[in-house]
Parts: C-alpha cells; sequence; structure tokens
C-alpha cells in the first residue's frame, strides 16, 4: 500500500515537472523552431551590456528578449567550451579540454549532442560556420545534422596581410588586424550570414520544426573586419583598462602572460610581457576587436532580417551566445584561457516568440551547459539523463528568481618547468569568485583566491580576512567538482 502512495507520489511530481515543457511547447501551436547563433571570443563587449560597442542589431534582440547578464562557460577555450555546451558534459567530466578538441566524437560516440537530439525528434537541424571548433571533419558532428553546411571565404581581404606571415608552431599568419575596403560577404562570417539567411527563410518556406546553427568566428583573431566597421569608432578613444595585474595570491601559471595566442601573428612583437606593447598596438588591437563585434553585429543582423521576413518569426526561439570572454588588456594580457571573471564570462541572449516573461535582464547565475536541457524543455523534447546542466525555464519564467548558488567554470595549467599539470577550479557566487588551483594528480590545492567581484570588478585585490567564508566556498567549490565528475546517467 505504502510502495503504491510512493509510486502516486511519484507519477503526481514527475507529472508536474514535465508541465511546464508541455506548457511551453504549447501542443496545437507549431512547434516551436530555435535560431541558434554561436559568436567566438566575444565578451559582453555591446551596446546592450553598456559597453561603448556598436551593436544596434543585437541591441534590438536584447530589447526583445531577456539578456543574461551573469552568464558564464564552463572553459575558457573554444574546443573545449563548445564540446561542454554541445554535450551537455563539463569538460571536468569529459577531460575534453584543449582548444581543438581533435577526436571527440570517438570518445564520446554514443553521447547524443544538442544537434543530434533535436535530429532525432523531427527537426530538420542545419548547422554552419563555427559551432563545434573546426570548420568540417569529425569534430563538427557532421552525421548527426540533417546537413552540415560548408561556407567558404578568406581571412584577409589585403593581399599585403598575407605577404611573409609569421610561421610558428606549423601554421603561417598574417597580422593581427586588417582594416580593408571590401564587402561584408568577403570574409567567413559575412558569408555565412548571407547563406544562413537562405536557409533560414527555405526553411521557413518546408513547414517543418527547424534547428538552425549560424556560427560566427569574430571577433576571434586575427581582427579582420571590412573598413566601415573600423570607421565607427575613433582609436583615440580606446585605452588599455584600468585592472592591470593580478590579485595577491593568484599564481602566476595560471595569468595566461604570455598571451601566446596573439604572438602567432606577425605585427606582434616576439620579446616582452603585453604590458611592454607599445599604447598605439594595444589601441589598434583593442579598435579592432570592436570593428569586429560590429561586423558580427552587422551579420547577426542579416540573419534577423531574414527571420522577420521569413513568415516564421512568430514561432522562432532566437539563442544568441559566445563560447568564452576575453581580456583586452585586462590583468596586463590578452586573448582567454584563464579563470579570470573577463575570460568567463559571456553575452547571452534569449528571445521567446511566446513568452512575455522573456524580457529585460537577469542576475541569475548561469553557465553555458545549461543551454541544452533549457532548448528541449522549451521545445517539448525530454531532456537525455546524461544532461549536466540546469534547464533556464525558471528565469526565462521568472527573470528575478535566484537560480544556481555558484556558476562554475575550470581551466587547466602547466605548472613551472616540468609542466606539471594544475586545473584551475572556479566558482562565481553571487558577491565573490573562489578558485583552487588543485594538482591534477592528488586533487590537492596548490593556491587559491578569493575576490570580492561586487567591490572590485576588476578583479585586481583578493581577500584574505575571511577565513570562514573561504573555508566555505571552498566546501561548496570542492562539492561542485565531485558531483560534475559523478559518472553519468545512460
Ligand atoms: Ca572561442
Amino acid at each position: 500500500m505504502l510502495r503504491h502512495h510512493a509510486l502516486a507520489l511519484l507519477l503526481l511530481v514527475t507529472a508536474a515537472t514535465r508541465l511546464p515543457a508541455d506548457d511551453l511547447a504549447t501542443p496545437g501551436k507549431k512547434r516551436l523552431n530555435i535560431l541558434f547563433i554561436a559568436v567566438d571570443d566575444l565578451r559582453p563587449e555591446l551596446g546592450c551590456y553598456g559597453t561603448r560597442a556598436v551593436t544596434p542589431h543585437l541591441d534590438r534582440l536584447a530589447a526583445s528578449g531577456l539578456r543574461f547578464d551573469r552568464a558564464y562557460c564552463n572553459q575558457a577555450v573554444c574546443g573545449a567550451s563548445r564540446v561542454s555546451l554541445m554535450t551537455g558534459l563539463y569538460p571536468e567530466h569529459t577531460g575534453e579540454r584543449t582548444y581543438h578538441v581533435t577526436g571527440w566524437r570517438k570518445r564520446w560516440a554514443t553521447t547524443v549532442t544538442l544537434n543530434q537530439h533535436f535530429t532525432q525528434n523531427g527537426y530538420t537541424t542545419i548547422g554552419l560556420g563555427k559551432i563545434y571548433h573546426g570548420k568540417s571533419g569529425a569534430g563538427v558532428d557532421p552525421d548527426n545534422w540533417t546537413q552540415w553546411v560548408k561556407v567558404g571565404g578568406k581571412e584577409y581581404g589585403d593581399p599585403d596581410s598575407l605577404k611573409n606571415p609569421r610561421k610558428r608552431n606549423g601554421r603561417s599568419r598574417g597580422p593581427a588586424t586588417e582594416s580593408a575596403d571590401i564587402p561584408d560577404t568577403s570574409h567567413f562570417d559575412g558569408n555565412r550570414a548571407r547563406i544562413g539567411a537562405a536557409r533560414l527563410k527555405k526553411l521557413a518556406k518546408s513547414g517543418k520544426p527547424f534547428f538552425l546553427a549560424v556560427g560566427f568566428t569574430k571577433p576571434h583573431l586575427p581582427f579582420t573586419a571590412p573598413r566601415k566597421y573600423w570607421d565607427l569608432y575613433k582609436r583615440s578613444q580606446f585605452r588599455l583598462p584600468k585592472n592591470l595585474g593580478i590579485p595577491p595570491g593568484y599564481p602566476q601559471f595560471a595569468r595566461n602572460r604570455n598571451a601566446g595566442e596573439l604572438r602567432s601573428y606577425k605585427d606582434i612583437p616576439l620579446q616582452g610581457t603585453p604590458d611592454k606593447f607599445p599604447v598605439e598596438l594595444s589601441q589598434r588591437l583593442i579598435h579592432g576587436y570592436h570593428a569586429c563585434a560590429s561586423y558580427t553585429d552587422r551579420n547577426v543582423g542579416v540573419l534577423l532580417e531574414a527571420l522577420k521576413t521569413s513568415g516564421a518569426a512568430d514561432n522562432t526561439i532566437v539563442v544568441f551566445w559566445a563560447d568564452h570572454g576575453w581580456k583586452l588588456g585586462d590583468h596586463s594580457s590578452w586573448c582567454k584561457h584563464t579563470n579570470f571573471e573577463c575570460d568567463t564570462r559571456v553575452p547571452l541572449i534569449i528571445h521567446h516568440p511566446r513568452m512575455p516573461s522573456v524580457t529585460g535582464n537577469t542576475d541569475a547565475l548561469v553557465e553555458l551547459i545549461d543551454l541544452y536541457p533549457t532548448l528541449c524543455d522549451l521545445c517539448g523534447l525530454d531532456r537525455p539523463k546524461h544532461l549536466q546542466g540546469k534547464s533556464l525555464v525558471p528565469v526565462l519564467k521568472d527573470p528575478s528568481t535566484s537560480f544556481r548558488r555558484s556558476a562554475y567554470s575550470s581551466y587547466p595549467h602547466g605548472r613551472g618547468r616540468g609542466r606539471t599539470r594544475v586545473v584551475g577550479h572556479s566558482i562565481r557566487t553571487d558577491r565573490h569568485r573562489y578558485t583552487e588551483w588543485w594538482d591534477q594528480k592528488t586533487d590537492k590545492p596548490v593556491a587559491r583566491v578569493l575576490t570580492d567581484i561586487t567591490a572590485d570588478p576588476g578583479e585586481t585585490t583578493s581577500v584574505t580576512d575571511r577565513q570562514s567564508l573561504q573555508a566555505m566556498l571552498s566546501g561548496q567549490l570542492r562539492n561542485r567538482v565531485l558531483s560534475v565528475r559523478k559518472p553519468r546517467a545512460r
């Protein structure tokens, strides 16, 4: 008898927890489509986030949807972040941690990816550009889209850019920036916007539900954007940020001090730390980053305009996200590859045509890993059991809701000459960022730092006089790491 009651209760609870998904998918109405827009290396450097970037299309998207002000990636590098989002598994769980994660699909052959799940549920799924790291090959999960579309383009438009490239680590690179007077569609991203828009119109006409994923690679280096986007800014307006240096206690090995990725471009000095870069170079890089943000904004605009005229706008959810943040001179460095706030925080905007509550902004702490279960719920699809993220539906229903206690990111580093591996585990709570670097073999912390982001948003000072707070956060962090490592359900 007791077992029957327990079963009835379980069924009741299950039905209750399933209701929102069924409710949101609104049976009887046309199934919802997804326009999934990924951007590479973009920190929240957008007008709608209160910065000087000129990004009118994304500002309009944010005004028609919900802007997440405290969204975090799970690892601040391309490949690892994207495989994590698309598999719904943490990098600490899968060990897929490098920028290119070659071969991840073989190692996780039976894991159902986000695109695969939508394909298996009757969606037409089209992917193009940079969704996973890379443009083609097994790493883009080509067999699990209805169609993976290859799109061409040029990295550089000016023939001089390609002369005398810098050769390093088997790669040949031109300059870190270029402002050629060329059409938008000369570069990869302009082409991706054009082809993505054409695909979108075709998909809308088909009458079948679709999941269209378009990935743009700017503002990833090199900062090559058509000149008109550079002309939106005056170079003299750009200055190095004020948050130079690192918090006391922050280990040197976790700093990304040399900005190695940037050094592969031929116009970047090979000698000297980045804080010794000439002012003109720093200004040109910051200018280039903004020009690329504006170029990306225009490319997103091409997709959004196509959606507007496609006839599918009233039943298409738009999700805009970036794979991780970036340092624009912050902490006396450049690029990503750390646990700092500016490397882990990302822009995230969700537009929902049928949920009036999806508006304004939210302070909820969320992670990119949460997108997979969210999209399942919004489209009325079952969530695969292996997913480690949390559905954002409660935040979409009430943006003032408190959602996670902390957002978790991790980043591996070599330590010292012997290159002992350590992993930086970091949680962002309502007020603080707490990071421990653990020896990868023993799990023993080798360094830790607590920063108060509310009081010190640039994250250059550390809190050392709050032992009980540090102990509490240390326990919270350990629990999170151990929980993400747990074997997944099959
Ligand atoms: Ca990236």
